[in-house]
């Protein structure tokens, strides 16, 4: 299977984006990861095979050299720590920015503030840079109610809109960083599989009209 060339891409957003830059590279998947219940397609490319997995999985995968190359967020990236991949193209697509956010008005606690977020390791750090004592609150999802339900003061995730804050009564605080997807790529792939890695690396490049780091 070393000849195989393996992209992990997660459903939704990230996989109807990073559609067009795939097809700039040649690559179009057979079937439809939406409607089709298998995890690994096709391509119109014999050599290349896309891998459906959740978006949190995609960094290790990678990582593991179970995919070669793979799509994730920013967000994803930053909470998972890039051990062993490279990072070299923003893709620029799924823009959206990490942020705190809580209750309209409702000030800091004095004693050490309650943080819930399904982005730990992010959240840990951004507070330790400010020198402030936060304790982190692991969510898997549903953050926004955290702070209705008094289980935290403030969470730290995902905003787009701001209509989903909205929607639950909080306001964004903080901004951590702005997010877009980047085209990752396992450590040895990059040497072993350098030609083909390339070839797709600078089409999707050009597609985004951007550079190769
Ligand atoms: O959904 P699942 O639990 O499987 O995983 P996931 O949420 O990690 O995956 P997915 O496909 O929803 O998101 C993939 C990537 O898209 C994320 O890692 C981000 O980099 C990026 N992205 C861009 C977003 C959004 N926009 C976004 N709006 N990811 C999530 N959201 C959610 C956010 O969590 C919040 O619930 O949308 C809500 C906020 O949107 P607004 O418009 O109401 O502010
Ligand atoms: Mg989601």
């Amino acid at each position: 299977m070393s000849d195989t060339l393996t992209i992990a891409l997660s459903k939704g957003r990230i996989f109807q984006e990073t559609l067009p830059l795939l097809a700039a590279a040649g690559i179009r998947p057979l079937e439809d990861p939406e409607t089709s219940r298998k995890l690994i397609l096709d391509t119109d490319r014999p050599d290349v095979k896309l891998v459906i997995i959740r978006a949190t999985d995609v960094p290790t995968y990678v990582q593991y050299g179970a995919a070669d190359l793979g799509v994730a967020g920013k967000d994803v990236l930053m909470e998972h720590g890039g051990e062993g991949l490279y990072e070299p193209l923003d893709l620029g697509i799924a823009r959206c920015r990490l942020m705190t956010a809580g209750r309209p008005g409702v000030p800091e606690p004095r004693g050490r503030m309650r943080v819930a977020t399904k982005f730990a390791n992010v959240a840990r750090r951004f507070y330790a840079q400010q020198g402030r004592q936060v304790e982190i609150i692991k969510l898997y999802g549903s953050m926004e109610l955290a702070p209705l339900v008094g289980l935290a003061d403030r969470i730290v995730d995902i905003v787009d809109t701001g209509k989903t804050l909205r929607a639950n009564g909080l306001e964004p605080l903080e901004l951590i960083a702005d997010i877009s997807s980047r085209l990752v790529v396992n450590r040895a792939a990059m040497k072993m599989k350098h030609a083909r890695v390339r070839a797709i690396l600078e089409h999707m490049a050009a597609a985004t009209g951007r550079a190769v780091a």
